[in-house]
């Protein structure tokens, strides 16, 4: 029987099945669903959950400025650790298991590590970035942007949500506005482990994505102003109506995506109309539209017919505008990082597919500053953003090893088989 020392790391599955479901309670709203958007009371609130299971981990808790929570456990070389990570934030009746999955199993494999920690070459960190949804305020990806520079850490500081409190305001106000500089934590390599959120793994049953591109994103914000009016008095040619106008542009840029496939996806997901009265023709209308494709041509001319759609309102009488709120490029994976967790993955016998991402991550922005990659485990008919967000424990449970079995190779963990890699 080997003794504890050389038995080889393992994850604590029910541990992590049972923090999933008490993280997931955070934030659950009558209607299904979990809502945590970034820097509210929910997200305080899982924040300091975390926290706790970082301290019980035996991690060093340490939050940068723009509030990312990282949990430290120190190697021999301190300087360019292994990063691993996701976001807690959420979308509005959110699902389980998006980001938190990622965070979660962070902590464990902190947790397995932690009792070897005299044979770490490298540090191993675990973060759970501010913001990555963007829905409260905008861009996404806020925390990772501002790590990688993509983001001004004090532009990102004075971002306002639509009720007008700015990011610092509300870092103070939770608690987690840290000392730590953004940049205090630099990995040498990143691995994000997140569900599919998408249909390829459940309907093809593979238990592993070997994810190697993320599609670049356009999100815009657009407010059209025409001439409030009775519903009833007011001849059809007299109207300014801006709903019907908005809907109108709303179609077309929705239906050019699903008929001439450019860009890969446009939504349009969220659509207000002033005074929104039942018998008053809309004066204001404001939508946003979030495209999204491999393609940066393909996302620029998804712009241009916005920019041409918007030129045609004016033209005609309206009054309108369009704010970019967020924007990133295709981002393409690591070769050697998709390599290492292909071949880690095939020595534990695990089936995989190379895969791309349709959602947006943190690791896309990481790319940019260190190899980065990420492993996608199946989502229950491909179903996210969604209270019905489900994935099977065996499927979490065998993404969550994978992902200890990579850090170990990449950490270089002594005394443990293959504890060597050259990333
Ligand atoms: O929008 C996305 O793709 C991600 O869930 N933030
Ligand atoms: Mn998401
Ligand atoms: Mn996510």
């Amino acid at each position: 029987m080997t003794t504890l020392e050389e038995a080889a790391p393992t994850i604590n599955q029910a541990r992590l099945l049972s923090r999933l479901t008490e993280l997931g309670r955070i934030g659950e709203q009558v209607n299904g669903g979990r809502t945590r958007l970034a820097l509210t009371m929910e997200d305080k609130r899982a924040r300091d959950l975390v926290v706790s299971w970082l301290d019980q981990a035996n991690a060093k808790v340490r939050i940068d400025r723009i509030g990312n929570i990282y949990g430290v456990l120190d190697g021999h070389q301190t300087a360019s650790p292994v990063m691993i990570g996701s976001h807690i934030d959420s979308v509005v009746r959110a699902g389980a298991y998006d980001g938190c999955y990622g965070v979660l199993t962070g902590i464990e494999v902190l947790d397995a590590l932690a009792r070897r920690r005299e044979q770490l070459r490298r540090s191993v960190v675990v973060v759970a970035f501010t913001n990555e949804e963007g829905v409260r305020f905008a861009p996404d990806l806020l925390g990772s942007r501002v790590m990688v520079k993509d983001v001004a850490l004090d532009e990102a500081l004075v971002i306002r949500a639509r009720d007008g409190v700015t990011v610092a305001e509300e870092l103070r106000r939770i608690g987690y506005a840290g000392d730590l500089s953004p940049f205090g934590l630099l990995p040498s390599v990143y691995l994000e482990l997140h569900i599919e959120q998408g249909p390829v793994l459940d309907a093809e049953e593979i238990p592993i994505g070997i994810v190697e591109a993320v599609q670049g994103h356009s999100w815009w914000r657009i407010i059209i102003d025409g001439t409030a009016n009775h519903a009833g008095t007011t001849p059809m040619a007299m109207r300014h109506d801006a709903g019907l106008a908005a809907m109108m542009l709303a179609t077309r840029l929705v239906h050019h995506s699903r008929d001439q496939h450019i860009p890969n996806v446009a939504t349009v997901g969220a659509l207000t109309l002033e005074p929104n009265a039942i018998n008053v023709v809309p004066g204001r209308a404001i939508f946003t539209v979030d495209f999204r494709d491999y393609r940066d041509d393909a996302l620029r001319t998804a712009e241009r017919l916005v920019e041409h759609g918007l030129r045609e309102l004016d033209a005609a009488g309206f009054i309108t505008s369009a704010q970019c709120l967020s924007r990133h490029r295709p981002v393409s994976f690591n070769p050697a990082v998709c390599k290492l967790l292909e071949t880690t993955a095939a020595e534990m016998g695990l089936r995989t597919r190379r895969m791309n991402s349709g959602a947006s991550h943190d690791a896309q922005m990481l790319a940019r500053i260190c190899p980065s990659g990420m492993i996608f485990v199946p989502s229950e008919k491909g179903i996210s953003h969604n209270p019905k967000e489900y994935t099977q424990p065996d499927d979490l449970a065998r993404g969550a090893d994978l992902l200890l079995s990579a850090v170990i190779r990449l950490a270089d963990v002594t005394g443990v088989p293959d504890g060597t890699s050259d990333i």
